[in-house]
């Protein structure tokens, strides 16, 4: 007998390289419940585009009227020879709560009886404080891990459109009855998948999947076609007040608290709820302009992104090497030394980062946030190239490079730059410098 529509569907979709597809109905005002609060307390910082298409965010009804179910996707990155070995990261310890613990040991009984558990329960560092200030010993910056593959946008967008053709054969429907979004789309990816059963929101707020752990990019397809919904892992009361943003975040964390404690710029006011102006993801990446100096030392050596709260989570020991048949690798990002990145040029960025993700942040955004980086190294080594940064053509190149040439002991240099600057933002700098240096 032919399997129902839903599982044909399922199974078509892991066919095509996803690694977990899951259904949720339509609609449903409890997933969206906190972004509101979330939005009005200004933790979107200037991402002013979500508070643009906050109501479509909220309802996806909106965004395709008469869509009756939400199919979530969950492409898994996972790969352990980018792991830096210096990366902060910790194991499912002494210190994880005993509830953590029964949930971790339940999750390790269910695979042993899959057959599974020996070779994939495995061990991750436990050195908190390795790396976080320094760049590694050979010279290069730390990336988040997403960004060393070839921009997941497209990658992902490719295997999309095969899903769309799959929906249209499968169940006779139109490309006018659905719709697919990675990422850029208007729709609250990691609520629907939480919903949905494909993993719960973990205090660090991301979408922590009990097979992938944190490492999981979200897809979703809006479709007027009504499939059965799959069950949350665990359904929970309501939150108490929509102002609650985080009132579904920590199902599975029992009383553990590594991710809060480990961010390096305390961005989360409350668990599962981020505050993007603190965030060093939001700022290395999205932030297109200055820095607040406030951060740039908990940035350390986090050239683009930042994954520090989902690298100490326990939930990663279950985590194994993807299928990556949506992903494509970039290795040899891995290998650039923070030497290599100051000395960018546009012909080289360009050459570099085609088809990555950091390409979007331009060689402004990489050059100012390898100044930083070269800032928090405590290497003078950076100082003649930190130095000809302090006269590049856009200002916000020249305020990061001061800062840094300042923090490596090399501001005595600056004199003539200093003379010769006009811009305010780094006038600024240089002010804040020299009012430091007479309060040491
Ligand atoms: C804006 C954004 C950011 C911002 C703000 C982050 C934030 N915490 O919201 C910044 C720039 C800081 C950021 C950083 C990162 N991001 Co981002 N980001 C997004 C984006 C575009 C929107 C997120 C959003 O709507 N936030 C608003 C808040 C209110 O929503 P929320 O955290 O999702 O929480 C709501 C729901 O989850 C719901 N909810 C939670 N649990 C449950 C459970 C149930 C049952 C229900 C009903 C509801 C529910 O309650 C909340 C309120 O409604 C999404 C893509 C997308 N379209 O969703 C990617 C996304 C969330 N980012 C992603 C990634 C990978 C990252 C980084 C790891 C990148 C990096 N390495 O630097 C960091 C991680 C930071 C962190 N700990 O959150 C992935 C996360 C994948 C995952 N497994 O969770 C996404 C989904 C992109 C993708 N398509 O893969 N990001
Ligand atoms: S991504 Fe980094 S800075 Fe942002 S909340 Fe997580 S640990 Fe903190
Ligand atoms: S590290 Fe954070 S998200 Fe992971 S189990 Fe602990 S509290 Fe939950």
């Amino acid at each position: 007998m032919a399997s129902p529509l839903h599982e044909q569907v399922r199974a078509g979709l892991r066919g095509l390289g996803f690694d977990e597809v899951r259904f949720a109905a339509l609609p449903d005002a409890d997933v969206g419940a906190g972004l509101g609060a979330w939005l009005d307390a200004g933790h979107h910082a200037d991402m002013a585009w979500m508070e643009r298409t906050r109501e479509k965010r909220a309802d996806p009804t909106q965004v395709l009227p008469g869509a009756r179910s939400i199919i979530l996707l969950g492409v898994n990155y996972w790969m352990p020879d980018v792991a830096r070995a210096s990366a902060a990261g910790a194991g499912a310890g002494a210190s994880a709560s005993p509830e953590l613990r029964d949930d971790i040991r339940a999750e390790a009984g269910a695979r042993a009886t899959r057959g599974a558990a020996a070779e994939t329960a495995r061990a991750v560092p436990t050195d908190l404080s390795a790396g976080l200030g320094r760049t590694a010993a050979d010279g290069t910056p730390r990336w988040a891990r997403y960004a060393l593959h070839a921009d997941y946008h497209d990658t992902i967008r490719t295997g999309l459109v095969e899903a769309g053709r799959l929906l249209e054969r499968l169940a006779g429907i139109g490309s006018e009855d659905y719709r697919y979004y990675v990422d850029t789309g208007p729709v609250l990816e990691r609520g629907w998948a939480a919903r949905s059963g494909l993993g719960f929101t973990g205090k660090n707020a991301m979408l922590i999947s009990r097979t992938h752990g944190n490492w999981l990019f979200l897809a979703s397809i809006l479709t007027r076609l009504a499939l059965p919904a799959d069950p949350p892992i665990r359904r929970r009361p309501p939150p108490p007040s929509p102002a609650e943003a985080g009132a579904h975040a920590g199902l599975l964390c029992g009383k553990c608290t590594r991710c809060l404690d480990a961010c390096p710029t305390q961005a989360f006011p409350s668990p599962g709820v981020v505050d993007s102006r603190r965030c060093v993801s939001y700022h290395t990446i999205e932030n297109k302009g200055i820095i607040p100096r406030a951060l740039r030392r908990g940035i350390g050596d986090r050239v683009y992104g930042c994954d520090t709260c989902l690298e100490v989570c326990p939930w990663n020991r279950f985590a194994q090497e993807g299928r990556r048949m949506l992903l494509s690798v970039r290795h040899d990002l891995r290998e650039l030394t923070l030497a290599e990145l100051l000395a960018l040029t546009p012909e080289r960025f360009a050459a570099v980062f085609r088809g990555t993700a950091v390409k979007r942040l331009k060689l402004s955004g990489l050059l100012r946030n390898s100044c930083i980086v070269a800032g928090n190294s405590g290497d003078p080594a950076h100082l003649p190239a930190l130095q000809s940064l302090a006269q590049h053509p856009l200002a916000v190149v020249r305020a990061h490079a001061v800062w840094a040439v300042f923090r490596l002991g090399g501001g005595a240099a600056l004199a003539a730059a200093r003379a010769a600057e006009t811009d305010p933002l780094v006038l600024a700098e240089y002010a804040a410098e020299e009012s430091r240096e007479e309060a040491d």
